[in-house]
């Protein structure tokens, strides 16, 4: 794993090489507006055995607080960690223009019109008595029927374990699941471009999803009445710091219905049965990077567990010498589409997976996977036709 003094190390190394300083200069850049950043560790053959190896690839900040959209396209920086000395220098791109800041920042202030949509009236969700949860020790979660111990963790981010829901019947806790949590993602870039076949990232085990979960905004990121959980961590030399607010715990209520069922049509019962879904979630919101992954992980009431992961923030761009789609001889060869004035948004997906220790009503469990195949009755076999 990346620690941040490897990142901040890394990012600075390529200022102290000849080469890398021409090559700034010749695109007329000053060092001052650049932000470098190691993309994604990976490991690319045996030259690189025994050692600690990143790219290094840089953006300009100048007019705009999203320096992701200005890439210094073509130069990368192979750089030891270890003695910061740069390995290798690759200077591909001299001939692609930095794209423009124009309407790139994308903070609130920044915004010179009003969306053009209809404004919306103030909204928000009564818990007149409080949230209905309780924590013990200050990580045993207990809300509904539900038991559960919550933590912040360094690489994972959020972890849930001994996960446990109370019988309606005769109200023991049964087990539901020893642990689970986001084991990794990989995110790999559909290009082969010397300046990118590296972009393959591993965010959790290169960068840590807890170490980049900055503070949650409260009413934004969180809605009223939610617990806040600060993550304990060590800095790379052994000393403990803390990431205050990384995890919110609320109760969601979204206007849904849990269960319901109406009489009255075929029988004389009248009968109208309906109840709203109220359902708790903890949250987490990593920003690795350009990319913010806001992980939810929900309970209801009838035993289910929700694990949804959404995905925000800025895009990784590519500069491109074109500046629209009709200078561009060949769009195939493109790896993605031209989004904007000298910029390709390359195709790439986000996998993630997870690791879940089920324990349903103990630790003997099985797995099935279920797929159902359409078979054709036999002629005479039923009346059914469709
Ligand atoms: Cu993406």
């Amino acid at each position: 794993m990346l620690s941040v003094d490897d990142i901040s190390a890394a990012s600075k190394a390529p200022f102290s090489n000849a080469e890398f300083n021409k090559s700034i200069a010749a695109r007329g850049v000053s060092s001052s507006e650049l932000i470098c950043l190691p993309p994604s560790a990976g490991w690319f053959g045996p030259n690189e055995e025994g050692k600690r190896v990143v790219k290094v690839h840089c953006f300009s900040n100048q007019g705009t607080p999203n320096f992701y959209m200005r890439p210094i396209e073509g130069l990368v920086m192979t750089v030891d960690l270890d003695t910061l000395e740069v390995l290798k220098f690759s200077d591909t791109g001299r001939d692609i223009p930095i794209p423009k800041s124009t309407d790139t920042d994308y903070r609130y202030t920044a915004q010179k019109k009003e969306p053009q949509m209809e404004p919306l009236n103030p909204i928000s969700i009564e818990q007149p008595k409080g949230p209905s949860f309780r924590l013990e020790d200050g990580h045993i979660v207990n809300w509904a029927n539900w038991v559960f111990h919550l933590k912040a963790d360094h690489r994972a981010g959020l972890v849930i374990s001994r996960v446990m829901v109370r019988d309606s019947e005769n109200g023991e806790l049964r087990d539901v699941m020893y642990k689970g949590f986001a084991s990794e993602f990989f995110v790999p870039y559909m290009d082969l471009d010397e300046s990118w076949y590296f972009k393959s990232y591993m965010d959790a085990g290169e960068f840590g999803l807890g170490i980049s979960a900055l503070p949650l905004v409260p009413l934004n990121d969180c809605p009223r009445h939610s617990y806040y959980m600060d993550g304990i961590f060590a800095t790379p030399d052994g000393n403990p710091f803390v990431q205050p607010n990384m995890i919110c715990l609320f109760e969601r209520y979204a206007g849904d219905i849990s269960w319901r069922h109406s009489e009255g049509l075929l029988t004389d019962f009248q009968i109208r049965e309906a109840r709203s879904k109220i359902t708790l979630v903890a949250r987490m919101a990593a920003s690795v990077g350009n990319y913010d992954y806001i992980f939810d992980w929900e309970f209801q009431t009838d035993g289910l567990i929700n694990v949804k992961v959404g995905l925000s923030g800025m895009l990784m761009v590519k500069g491109s010498p074109h500046q629209s789609l009709h200078q561009v001889p060949n769009q195939d060869a493109m790896s993605g589409p031209l989004i904007s004035e000298n910029v390709i948004g390359v195709v790439h997906d986000h996998f993630i997976t997870f690791h879940l220790d089920m324990d349903i009503d103990g630790a003997n469990n099985s797995f099935l996977n279920v797929n159902l195949v359409k078979e054709r009755s036999l002629p005479g076999e039923s009346p059914r036709k469709s």
